[in-house]
């Protein structure tokens, strides 16, 4: 009864027909088919956009299970910039939508991808978060607003190769232009799918008019 309760309900924007069931109960839908101007992009770019991936009602029960987890203080401080997080094996929701998406993060790499992590970032003032790379345990990322609205993160595939020291160096200097870098929007009921292993990535941050959170869930190959 517990994986019906907190199973999310995925819809393809272009499709209503269930794909599967879980264990017979709730249906899971296909997540958005992915095309190859989408693994095209991901390929060249190091990122893609695909938006409507799940309902509004999986959007709801993320956003819940956020503000629930904030407001209960079960978050840590994050090591690279998101003020506090919660991880996925705190949150029930989000450990299950990061299952439902595995097809589409194979299907956009090719890739036989399995999850690592995955994680809430908490904003609760600005949504700032310094220039980094992901972790180790990081091929692809899903990443998605699941609270408030969070400016477009900022991508530098220029920076492509420097190591965290490097980066953190390259911020605090002076001459560092906190607006530059390719600015990408997270895509309503939607992920950004990015490669942040490899491509560094921050944002400047504004100040957040509510609390404001945003998904992270990291995918790994197996060799
Ligand atoms: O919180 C965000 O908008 C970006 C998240 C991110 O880059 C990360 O968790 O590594
Ligand atoms: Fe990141």
């Amino acid at each position: 009864m517990r994986a019906r309760a907190i199973l999310p309900e995925l819809v393809a924007p272009d499709s209503t027909a269930p794909i599967s069931r879980v264990a017979g109960r709730e249906p899971v839908r296909a997540a958005p088919a992915i095309g190859r101007d989408l693994t095209r992009h991901l390929l060249v770019h190091g990122h893609a956009m695909i938006e409507g991936v799940w309902s509004r009602k999986t959007a709801r029960r993320l956003a819940r299970e956020a503000a629930a987890l904030f407001a209960h203080r079960q978050v840590t401080s994050g090591s690279i910039g998101p003020p506090q997080q919660a991880t996925a094996s705190d949150a029930p929701v989000l450990a299950s939508l990061q299952f439902a998406l595995l097809p589409m993060a194979r299907a956009l790499t090719g890739q036989l991808l399995v999850p690592s992590c995955g994680w809430y970032n908490f904003y609760p003032t600005d949504d700032a978060i310094r220039l980094h790379t992901d972790v180790e345990e990081s091929d692809l990322v899903l990443l998605a607003s699941v609270l408030g609205e969070p400016g477009p993160l900022h991508l530098h595939p220029e920076l492509q190769g420097r190591v965290q020291s490097e980066l953190d160096a390259i911020q605090n200097d002076p001459g560092w232009n906190p607006a530059g870098g390719v600015a990408v929007p997270y895509p309503p009921l939607g992920i950004l799918a990015l490669r942040g292993r490899k491509v560094p990535h921050h944002r400047a941050g504004s100040p957040c008019s509510s609390l404001t959170a945003v998904i992270a869930l990291h995918y790994k190959t197996l060799w």
